[in-house]
């Protein structure tokens, strides 16, 4: 049967933008894939959004500010007029024409308000844990209703000290949207939004000991890491945060994409991204990447923050089977296998919501 569901998105930028990162990404997929299935399907995001196909309920008000950029012990604020308040003000006067509602904000105010609601409100949780108060809103959630959220790898949802059962979705994307590239052009890739906890540094200094060129892709998220970066490194070859036809276009040929996250990576949407393209990926071993690669096979999984881990890995790029690089996201991290994941855990939920009521 056919589920009315209600997307609410992040509020730290309107869809399209970049500002949301992997989870525009994310939202736009299984959108697609739900409305694939027969599923009706609205949005409601901040205002400015727009993605082809999608069905926006725009809001207005002031966007929040990045989860990650607060400490551990960041407490929970919202500026005047927020507009996550606003998105879910609506959310609470519309949900009667849903069955499901799911959040795709890492926020505290979603995870809050999930009892308040009528409907079942799903969660998403797009990151490890960056803080003792989303922690504990995540664990108090999840403690009260489990089947209620959904994480992108074991290791993220483990990340919270949450005990079973835990709902793992991984990731998905449209594989035929990326052209899988046989031959390699001795360049690497570097991909993600342009801020501290990616390390873009790390594989500045990887590229240059190895005397490749590094394509760089992404949003810059944080203006003066990215200036200072070219003050220490020098000029950068940045192509700019592009939309996916064109970003796998420059990808494909590609000899490796290199992936250098400080933090706990919650998937790495960008390594399904390579794979699916033939681009082996060397990544610290940790988060997401280390659940999708498989080390020496599609790619390399090197000691977390070790250049040199890095430059042994570029090394060995030759053992690589660039078509077992495509072929291992086939299977696992299809849109399709991300559907089947989705719709399993959609449908488990409206069920248990007439059990409940
Ligand atoms: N920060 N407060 C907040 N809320 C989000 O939804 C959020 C974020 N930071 C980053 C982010 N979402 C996305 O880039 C995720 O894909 C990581």
């Amino acid at each position: 049967m056919s589920l009315k569901l209600l997307f609410v998105s992040t509020p730290v930028g309107p869809l399209g933008s970049g500002a949301g990162g992997g989870v525009e990404l994310t939202l736009y997929n299984m959108a697609t894939e739900m409305g694939r299935r027969g599923h009706t399907l609205e949005t409601i995001a901040p205002q400015g959004s727009g993605l082809d196909g999608l069905q926006i309920i725009p809001i207005p008000g002031e966007l929040q500010v990045s989860a990650q950029n607060g400490g551990r012990d960041a407490p929970i604020s919202f500026p005047a007029d927020s507009v996550l308040g606003n998105m879910w003000n609506r959310a609470r006067q519309v949900q009667e024409n849903f069955d499901v509602i799911v959040n795709f904000a890492y926020d505290w105010l979603p995870f809050y308000l999930t009892p308040f609601f009528d409907r079942p409100v799903a969660h998403i949780v797009s990151m490890a844990s960056l803080s003792e108060a989303m922690d504990d809103i995540i664990i108090k959630t999840h403690r009260t209703a489990p089947h209620l959220l959904a994480f992108h790898s074991a290791t993220q949802a483990q990340s919270f000290n949450l005990s079973a059962p835990l709902q793992i979705l991984g990731n998905g994307l449209d594989l035929s949207l990326y052209e899988f590239s046989p031959a390699a052009d001795g360049t690497l890739a570097w991909v993600g939004r342009i801020a501290p906890e990616k390390a873009l540094e790390d594989g500045i200094i990887a590229a240059k000991k190895v005397g490749l060129p590094l394509k760089v892709f992404g949003q810059i998220a944080n203006l003066e890491y990215w200036q200072s970066l070219q003050e220490r490194y020098g000029p950068i070859d940045y192509r700019g945060f592009l939309p996916t036809l064109e970003l796998q276009r420059q990808l494909k040929e590609c000899s490796a994409l290199l992936m250098t996250p400080r933090w706990l990576e919650a998937f790495g949407n960008v390594c399904i991204e390579a794979l699916a393209c033939g681009v082996p990926v060397i990544a610290y071993g940790r988060g997401g990447p280390a659940e999708i690669i498989e080390d020496g096979k599609t790619g390399f999984l090197v000691q977390p923050d070790s250049i040199d881990g890095l430059v042994a890995a570029l090394s060995r790029l030759g053992e690589i089977d660039r078509s077992m690089c495509r072929r291992s996201v086939q299977s696992h991290y299809s849109l399709s296998a991300l559907g089947d994941r989705l719709e399993r855990w959609l449908y488990e939920i409206n069920d248990l919501k007439f059990e409940r009521s």
